[in-house]
């Protein structure tokens, strides 16, 4: 990975002019901030480190203010870090992210001119069987490979297009037009180009009667090869209920914003919302989704569908203003939603997101005044996670999950909706920092997006980056990250028991426990990019 951790964590792709500049020190002794040309500006006074309950580091934040534009220099005793400020320093970063997804593209080829030597030819293109009746083929094309395996999944996909659709409601000036994707230049912001590839897949995994198959994978992972010699049979794997109303969902919020780009397809999409609701309300009992005999990929399968059918329901009144759309949120809406949830277990968030920027005052009582206290409330909790941490990250050392990039961003994304209800300037401080820890600035002292960073992710768990012969990593996908609450056996071989949580983590390509990388967990990186990345 890299020699030795610098005794400062900075964010690696810089920092803004406009916005405080903040690093984590390890050292003790002052710190100094200098200039270019070696000149001490002035010493900087902080806290006593404390230990750090996530990483065991003694760990101070060293709060530098808003700098000028420039390079500068952080010094204490023999140690030093260079830093930069600029105005833009989040936009390549940002873009790529989005870029990312197209990379994940399935079913076509990736051209040379877009996507340079990572290029391939088209992938899994041969029709699909449904796994409960294989006499039966479809052939649906198209979609995201889900992460570093080669399955598709309704429901991770779902949640993955509206983390980019409301970047793109809220903050579309962050997130550029020129990304070099196919569509690139025909009249529709490219963010949306990228999430359309993914919705076009998704109207096609819709059964005849309004329900969803939960995913279209192999019986099981393939080995680390390219996509295109992924050549076995796939499936169409059975009805899953909260993909089905995640996708109604998704279909719903996608209508309102592709409706004057292109009604034709917003049309489709909101009828197929439709369908997916009335399938939702004919089949009221949950049934959670569980691999069947024999199936090995992603389970993805929520131990509830009420957060799911909760956000259908409010995005559904949001698109047509039925009012049994908003009843059916109203009832469904309980305080133990966790709307700080982003992800494709619980997606309260998107639900609120929902409520509190796009219906607002027309939302009604209970679904803007009630939930907007829950979710000010929800978002304090998440503030108080990051004042309790060393480096500002916003998750409990017990909070390192697969995958715990999520929960990191997924409290960004709250502390960012706040800022935005409340104007509060902690909130987005606060939110700055955990885009800080995804670029730099934690007790691994690595950037966690390829292709960015001084100390980079290397080797994701992503099998066309194994598998390529190119020694860099695509670009553009952000790593899971630590997790020690559910590991692989040969991951606790390689890493010492007493190994704190923030640094439970393998720069490895086997390692898809800790450094696997995921569609849903590029889109919240996507969202909090982008705002930071938008003019203030
Ligand atoms: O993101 C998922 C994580 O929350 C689970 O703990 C983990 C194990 O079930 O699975 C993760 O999702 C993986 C999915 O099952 C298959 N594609 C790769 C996903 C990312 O690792
Ligand atoms: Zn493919």
């Amino acid at each position: 990975m890299h020699s030795q951790p610098s005794v400062f964590r900075i964010n690696q792709s810089g920092y803004a002019t406009g916005l405080p500049v903040t690093a984590a020190v390890l050292g003790d002794g002052p710190v100094i901030l200098k200039n270019a040309a070696g000149e001490t500006l002035r010493s900087i006074d902080y806290d006593t480190p404390q230990t750090d309950p996530a990483s065991a580091d003694k760990v101070a934040l060293v709060n530098l203010g808003v700098l000028a534009e420039g390079n500068y220099v952080l010094e204490c005793g023999n140690a030093s870090r260079q830093l930069t400020v600029c105005s833009s320093p989040w936009n390549t970063v940002t873009h790529t992210l989005i870029k990312g997804l197209y990379y994940q593209r399935c079913g076509c080829g990736l051209l040379p001119e877009h996507a340079g030597v990572y290029a391939h030819p088209p992938c899994h293109t041969a029709p699909a069987q449904e796994w409960t009746d294989q006499s039966v083929s479809r052939r649906i094309t198209g979609g995201w490979h889900d992460a570093g395996d080669y399955g598709k999944y309704v429901a991770p996909g779902a949640v993955t297009v509206a983390h980019l659709l409301y970047t793109w409601k809220l903050f579309p000036q962050g997130c550029g037009d020129d990304l070099n994707i196919p569509e690139t230049g025909n009249g529709l912001p490219d963010i949306l180009n990228e999430a359309r590839f993914e919705l076009e897949w998704i109207l096609q995994m819709q059964r005849s009667d309004g329900s969803f198959h939960h995913k279209l994978t192999k019986s099981h992972f393939a080995a680390f090869i390219m996509p295109q010699d992924d050549l076995e049979q796939e499936y169409l794997m059975p009805v899953c209920w909260c993909a089905t109303a995640d996708a109604a969902a998704c279909l719903a919020l996608a209508f309102r914003v592709y409706h004057s780009f292109d009604e034709p397809f917003a049309n489709r999409m909101l009828l197929a919302a439709k369908h997916a609701w009335t399938w939702l309300q004919a089949h009221p009992d949950f049934v959670p989704f569980m691999n069947p005999e024999g199936v090995r990929t992603g389970w993805y399968g929520g131990r509830s569908d009420i957060s799911n059918r909760f956000w259908a329901a409010c995005e559904l009144f949001a698109s047509t203003g039925e009012d049994a759309y908003r009843l059916a949120a109203e009832k469904l809406y309980t305080t133990n939603l966790n709307l700080t949830e982003f992800g494709w277990m619980e997606v309260g968030g998107l639900g609120a997101l929902c409520c509190l920027t796009d219906l607002k005052d027309h939302a009604g009582d209970v679904l803007y005044n009630r939930l907007k206290e829950d979710f000010l409330r929800r978002s304090e909790e998440a503030l108080t996670l990051s004042h309790d941490s060393g480096y500002g990250t916003s998750i409990a050392p017990d909070r390192y999950i697969w995958g715990s990039i999520l929960p990191v961003m997924s409290h960004a994304m709250a502390m960012i909706i706040n800022t935005i209800l409340t104007g509060r300037q902690d909130m987005r401080d606060a939110a700055l920092l955990q885009w800080h820890y995804a670029l730099g600035m934690n007790a691994m002292d690595l950037c966690f997006v390829t292709g960015f960073g001084e100390n980079t992710v290397l080797h994701p768990h992503h099998r066309p980056s194994g598998a390529d012969g190119i020694e860099a990593p695509v670009p553009g996908l952000i790593s899971g990250g630590p997790n020690k609450c559910f590991c692989y056996p040969q991951t606790k071989e390689k890493l010492r028991p007493d190994t704190p949580p923030a640094k439970y983590f393998l720069d490895e390509t086997p390692s898809a426990d800790t450094n696997e990388i995921a569609i849903y967990w590029n889109s919240p990186a996507v969202f909090v990019g982008a705002y930071f990345n938008s003019p203030s």
